[in-house]
């Protein structure tokens, strides 16, 4: 993969081009998650109207159902959804350890439950990259082991020595599949893991970061319970341990304001199911904070979900309708609430990246807060 700088303004803010053999991604970006080979209530056709040039998928699901042999014959990942533009596939380190008690670590891998029929199965550094070379992603995570926080020091510790240990292990294997042609157009990033604890953070950065075939950096491990604070101040201080020169990924974040603020601190890509929840739950992202839909003063109300929104759902569609559809549990309240939101998402993500290259970033984010009522 291609990797370049376009440009950096206020602290450690950066516009980059990240080139796949499926498309060229402009950052910051933001992937919109599509666990099973779509994203939910969307097709491929949609997400290309949207302007989305990446998605992200999910191993652990796609493994279990339909079985990432199914999908390599149609095709991968993209010959299957048809959405021709890149995807990113998540390891199964993160569903796994969502598991709870169903899923069990150990030095070599991860044994865990099926949420379907309780059937086990054991993922380990390799198999979660068969899995993707099937699967045919353009970028593949590797295995990882994450901890819930808080946690002891020495659950901490006993993570990241594995999470380097299956990164050392993934990447050999990956050089050694590419040599046999496997997975050549295949890109793999490691995750950074550590908890809130800055030393762990620097040993988990400095080793990983080490290892320098992997085509770009990730930071596991947040947004796990942490308070808000605590997740800033560990982006703050593991970019720094990163190299400029690679992406750097922030998994499973966030809220408009936590994109803004981990940009600010040299995040590159990001991805949340919160726009797609949201959507689905009735909470609508707006340039003046978020509105719930189903709120009874919307019946009425002949203006779009915001005025200032050129997606397909705000040129075309009332509040009064999109309460109604949602009251009445209609399946396309959910394709148009999905379609404004990701627009939402994607539409910072530009702005973001334009208020970079026009070196305006500290103008950008006091204005991204005035109209939400923040002064900072
Ligand atoms: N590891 C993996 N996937 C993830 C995470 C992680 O730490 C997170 C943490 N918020 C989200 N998704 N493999
Ligand atoms: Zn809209």
């Amino acid at each position: 993969m291609q990797f370049k700088i376009d440009g950096k303004s206020f602290h450690k803010t950066r516009a980059c081009t990240i080139k796949t053999a499926h498309s060229t991604i402009q950052t910051p970006v933001f992937m919109p998650v599509g666990t099973q080979a779509t994203v939910k209530a969307l097709d491929a056709n949609d997400m290309l109207s949207l302007g989305a040039k990446i998605i992200l998928g999910n191993t652990y699901h796609l493994y279990l159902r339909p079985g990432s042999e199914i999908i390599k014959k149609f095709g991968g990942l993209h010959g299957f959804s048809k959405f021709p533009n890149s995807f990113l596939t998540d390891s199964g380190g993160f569903q796994a350890f969502s598991l709870g008690d169903n899923s069990k670590p150990d030095e070599n891998g991860i044994m865990f439950k099926s949420h379907h029929d309780g059937s086990k199965h054991y993922f380990t550094p390799e198999s979660v990259l068969d899995t993707q070379y099937e699967l045919g992603s353009d970028i593949m995570m590797i295995l990882d082991d994450l901890v819930a926080l808080p946690n002891t020091k020495e659950r901490i510790k006993k993570s990241i020595e594995r999470t380097t240990d299956w990164a050392e292990k993934a990447i050999t294997y990956h050089k050694s599949q590419q040599e046999k042609g496997i997975g050549i157009n295949q890109n793999i990033f490691a995750i950074i893991q550590g908890g809130t604890d800055k030393e762990f953070r620097k040993l988990s950065a400095t080793q990983l970061c080490a290892l320098t075939d992997f085509d770009g950096f990730a930071i596991g491990g947040l947004s796990v319970g942490e308070p808000n604070a605590a997740m800033y101040e560990t982006v703050e201080w593991t970019t720094d341990f990163m190299p400029e020169d690679k992406p750097r990924y922030l998994m499973g974040v966030g809220t408009p304001e936590d994109l803004i603020e981990n940009i600010e601190r040299g995040v590159d890509m990001f991805d949340c199911v919160m726009p797609t929840r949201n959507a689905r739950n009735g909470s609508l992202f707006t340039t003046y904070g978020k509105i719930a839909i189903k709120n009874a003063k919307f019946k009425e109300d002949a203006e779009p979900i915001d005025k200032a929104c050129e997606c397909y759902t705000c040129k075309n569609f009332t509040k009064a309708y999109l309460n109604h559809l949602f009251r009445a549990g209609e399946i396309t309240y959910y394709r148009l609430a999905t379609l404004h939101n990701i627009h939402y998402y994607l539409t910072l993500m530009r702005e973001a990246r334009e208020a970079i290259l026009a070196d305006n970033w500290v103008e950008f984010k006091k204005e991204f807060y005035k109209k939400r009522g923040i002064e900072i």
